[in-house]
């Protein structure tokens, strides 16, 4: 790794509205790495098409969320944020990359699994070659670190397995053109603490997630106050009062989601939310965790608001972001094509 300049790159489909594990589990963090690595961060638009999407609602999507990184605190001047459409790197790699992943292992992603559901055979294409598409978004900016949810693990481990299929299938041409030893690195996936996997409100044993038919099952990023309370009242809960340890959430999920919740939410522990709250009544401690998602959800959806109608420094702020991205993966690409051996390449 050492050889590899350190790059964070993530992304976020523009399909349906932000939810708080999007932010919770991926945004919030791609603000914190801002000012500790080079950041690129995407609205991966191609992958949003791998479940059909009319297209007014795509394009509203990406612009959605590009207000929802802008107004969590993402400075453009900094990191580089565009859409993946722009960027035409990312779909020839993924082509190339198509080549180098085997069907046995896409065979075994579950998210494929879980979103095609008993009718496989009529989902689309695309939607079982996506993690292919996502190692080709990571690697077009040989990117180091990748911020991501706990439901992206499995699909960061393939990137890791294509780049290290690419790196050996290619080796000697690799280092014919005086790369060394490797092209691609290993990226290191960052996923952790209390919100790397924030569950629906309605069943802790589910991922909360933006396509869940019931909209009380998550907080959206432009959800009201009245909303927000309202659906945190009406969480799926148990009858006890809060423990003393984290050890006995374990076997609470709804309980140990909150807690989670609202120390994502305040940058503290859950053994510290619960040294403030233990035995404490769920009534008590859902005003509470009220509070705070009202107090730190509030600005962000004023933020995306006021975005909302400011369309055009949006769609700059894509463009600018996508000829910064290009800069980096289209010399990526080049030597990619010389190291598999097309003509016509450098
Ligand atoms: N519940 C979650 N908890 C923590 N992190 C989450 N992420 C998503 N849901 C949670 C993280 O958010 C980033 C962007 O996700 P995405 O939109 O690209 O893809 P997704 O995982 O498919 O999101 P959804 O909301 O769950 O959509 P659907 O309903 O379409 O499946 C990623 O880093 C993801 O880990």
């Amino acid at each position: 790794m050492s050889a590899f300049k350190e790059r964070v790159f993530s992304g976020v489909q523009p399909t349906g509205s932000l939810h708080l594990g999007n932010y919770l589990g991926a945004i919030k963090r791609f603000v914190e790495l801002q000012s500790q690595m080079d950041c690129i961060y995407c609205v991966v638009d191609l992958h949003a098409l791998t479940i059909a999407t009319p297209p007014d609602e795509l394009r509203d999507g990406i612009r959605g969320v590009t207000a929802g990184f802008l107004a969590a605190g993402l400075d453009p001047s900094h990191s580089i944020i565009f859409n993946q459409s722009q960027v035409h790197e990312h779909a020839e790699l993924a082509w190339i990359f198509s080549c180098v992943a085997r069907v046995g292992w896409l065979n075994r992603m579950t998210q494929f699994k879980e979103k095609a559901g008993k009718d496989r055979e009529n989902a689309s294409a695309g939607l079982y070659t996506y993690p292919v598409l996502m190692a080709a978004d990571i690697l077009a900016y040989k990117a180091t670190h990748v911020p991501v949810g706990e439901d992206q693990k499995q699909h960061l481990e393939l990137t890791r397995d294509i780049a290290q299929k690419f790196n050996t299938d290619y080796s000697a041409s690799i280092r014919a053109r005086g790369h060394g030893d490797v092209f691609f690195p290993l990226t290191e996936p960052l996923i952790g603490g209390p919100a790397a996997r924030v569950m629906s409100l309605r069943d802790g044993t589910k991922k909360m997630s933006k396509s869940d038919p019931s909209d009380y099952s998550r907080i959206n990023l432009t959800d009201d106050v009245d909303t927000i309370a309202q659906k945190i009242k009406k969480a799926k809960t148990d009858p006890h009062p809060l423990p003393e340890t984290v050890k006995e959430l374990e076997a609470r999920p709804e309980a140990e989601n909150l807690v989670g919740i609202i120390a994502a939410l305040t940058d503290a522990t859950p053994e510290q939310v619960l040294k403030q709250h233990a035995g404490a009544q769920f009534s008590q401690f859902k005003s509470a965790l009220v509070d705070v998602a009202v107090e730190k959800l509030g600005p962000l959806r004023a933020e995306m608001i006021r975005l909302a109608h400011a369309q055009d420094h949006i769609d700059a702020v894509l463009a600018d972001g996508a000829r910064r991205a290009s800069t980096i993966a289209h010399p990526i690409i080049e030597e990619v094509k010389g190291i598999v051996g097309v003509v016509g390449a450098k």
